[in-house]
């Protein structure tokens, strides 16, 4: 690191000093963490990403000012790799490094090591750019103004600023700035292109006029997806929707959006009585997550939850069928479907894709992971029970794909052809994305002419119930297995076993949260009051095992 570099660093640097007594993780999806005291880590991983572009040969990097689900006086930040994917997993103790060093003389020390190590040129000889954006927490603009500022002391380093977009209209930006070729990239071609492909799915439904299917309320988590959600309802003149949580009143994340409904299965704030009977659907906070639910009638705010994992089960299913019409054993390339989920997916699920016969595949909780397994296929279909996913394409089956649409001489293969391009250009391949992956879900609806009730009916959840538990340091939580098993601290795995064989069809597990200060339990078993009882007893042990008293 030359002179010139190693004094601007350690001017900006200085400015920034990091919070006393508080050591910050990458985790499941970036640094989260009080905004108050997130100043100087947003500083430092705004250096990481421009040091991340230079690595990579002057590639766009995107960093985004979020903390997604949790609570709106939280805040956090992740970076974007040349793909549009997460950060790749390792720089992650780099991030952590970094984000941790005591003092501005360590940070630069860390800094020079690491470019010296990766071989990163840190001498103004090259440039790099990093792409801002930010959901709408208040907290937001500060925060990316100090990324600029920790991008800004990289020398030849810009940081551009794209103001308050999705998180995956971020990582779709980046993308298509680096792999599509198209350098001026922005939420404007997002909004085209899936707008376009969503038209297009439309347009191929054969019988169209007997598939109405009926009015669709969404949930916006008084967040980012309201304003952007509307872009798309103008755009594609969809007068059946009704927006509603877009943020004008109601606190974001507070009683409603994605990871309220999924988890504590009740309706949003804003839904009642009224609604029983409509599609509705729920958003998180800065829109990479999507659930369905109908309210049950005179069921006290409880509803039916159309999950993550029902999700993947509609798109495999229309992705199986599309598949069917094109292919057939005499063909040479067969493509190959895989599906991944977590521990968190329902028995069911499972169960119903591998009767699909579908090859299903389990990583740990964070997309990162299940977004790598799924590279591993022709088409690679991942989700979240939470709602987080989508369907990767690979190459071949894409150059596959375009060769059959101009080549295929049956209309009926020609048209399979062209939705599946469809869906490759309307699904968000960079990352899970509530907003394309709600259009898919309503142009699959529409184009089966299926109700929510219908699609609900493709198997039967097992009753399931997932808890938090406030421990004294959830890192001493140790798992393994893709996260069934926990190995430390010693004797809890043989204590909630014992527990859980007590229960028909009983599963349970814990782990650590990546990002929130908890451990999360999930129980399943034959009922719902078992499932309860189940995740009660477990969270108590964990309690036990690692609660506050411990030590104390
Ligand atoms: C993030 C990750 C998801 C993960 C979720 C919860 O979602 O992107 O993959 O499922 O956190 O993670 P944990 O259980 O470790 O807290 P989001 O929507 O908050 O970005």
């Amino acid at each position: 690191m030359n002179e010139q570099q190693q004094s601007l660093l350690v001017q900006s640097a200085s400015r920034f000093p990091p919070p006393q007594g508080i050591k910050l993780s990458y985790g499941t999806a970036g640094f989260r963490a009080d905004a108050s005291i997130l100043q100087s880590t947003v500083f430092r991983i705004g250096i990481l990403a421009a040091l991340r572009s230079l690595k990579t040969g002057g590639a766009v990097i995107g960093l985004m000012i979020t903390a997604s689900h949790n609570k709106v006086s939280d805040n956090g930040v992740k970076v974007a790799d040349p793909a549009g994917e997460m950060l790749t997993q390792d720089w992650e103790p780099f991030a952590d490094s970094v984000a941790n060093a005591p003092d501005p003389e360590s940070l630069i020390q860390l800094i020079a090591d690491f470019a010296k190590k990766e071989d990163i040129p840190l001498n103004g000889s090259k440039g790099a750019t990093v792409l801002l954006g930010r959901d709408t927490r208040p907290s937001g603009e500060s925060l990316v103004e100090a990324a600029k500022q920790g991008i800004c002391s990289v020398i030849g380093a810009v940081g551009i600023d794209i103001g308050v977009v999705t998180t995956p209209q971020l990582h779709w930006i980046v993308r298509a700035r680096n792999k599509d070729s198209k350098p001026s990239a922005s939420e404007l071609d997002y909004f085209d292109q899936v707008s376009t492909s969503f038209r297009c799915l439309i347009d191929l439904i054969p019988n169209k006029s007997q598939h109405g299917i009926g009015k669709l309320i969404v949930d916006c988590a008084n967040g980012v997806g309201g304003e952007k959600l509307q872009v798309l309802k103008q755009k594609l003149n969809w007068s059946d929707v009704e927006i509603r949580n877009s943020g004008e009143q109601g606190v974001l994340n507070e009683q409603v959006g994605a990871d309220y409904v999924q988890k504590d299965k009740v309706a949003p704030q804003g839904f009642g009585p009224p609604d029983v009977g409509v599609r509705c659907a729920s958003l998180d906070g800065d829109a990479d997550r999507l659930v369905y639910f109908t309210i049950i009638p005179n069921g006290n705010n409880r509803i039916n939850l159309v999950d993550g994992d029902k999700i993947l089960s509609l798109f495999a299913l229309f992705i199986k069928d599309q598949l069917s019409i094109l292919t057939d054993y005499t063909n040479e390339y067969q493509p190959r479907v895989g599906v991944v989920q977590t521990a968190y997916a329902n028995g069911a699920s499972t169960k119903y894709l591998n009767q699909l016969g579908l090859h299903v595949i389990f990583t740990p909780t964070g997309v990162k992971y299940l977004h790598e397994k799924a590279h591993e296929f022709d088409i690679g279909i991942y989700f979240e029970a939470n709602g987080h996913g989508t369907i990767l394409f690979s190459n071949r089956f894409l150059r596959w794909l375009e060769d059959k649409k101009s080549t295929e001489k049956s209309l009926e293969k020609q048209n399979a052809a062209m939705r599946l391009w469809a869906v490759s250009k309307l699904i968000n391949q960079a990352v899970g994305d509530a907003l394309s992956g709600l259009l898919l879900v309503e142009a699959i609806l529409q184009h089966m002419g299926w109700s929510v009730e219908k699609w609900n009916e493709l198997y039967h959840d097992l009753p399931s119930r997932q808890l938090k538990v406030k421990v004294a340091d959830r890192t001493a939580v140790v798992t393994t297995n893709a996260e069934t098993i926990v190995e430390k601290p010693p004797g809890i795995q043989e204590a909630i076993t014992a527990l859980t064989v007590k229960y028909p069809q009983g599963r349970c597990f814990v782990r650590p949260s990546g990002t929130e200060d908890v451990v999360r339990v999930y129980a399943e078993a034959r009922t719902q009051e078992a499932a309860d009882e189940l995740a009660t007893s477990v969270a108590k042990l964990v309690d036990q095992f690692l609660g506050f008293h411990v030590g104390m």
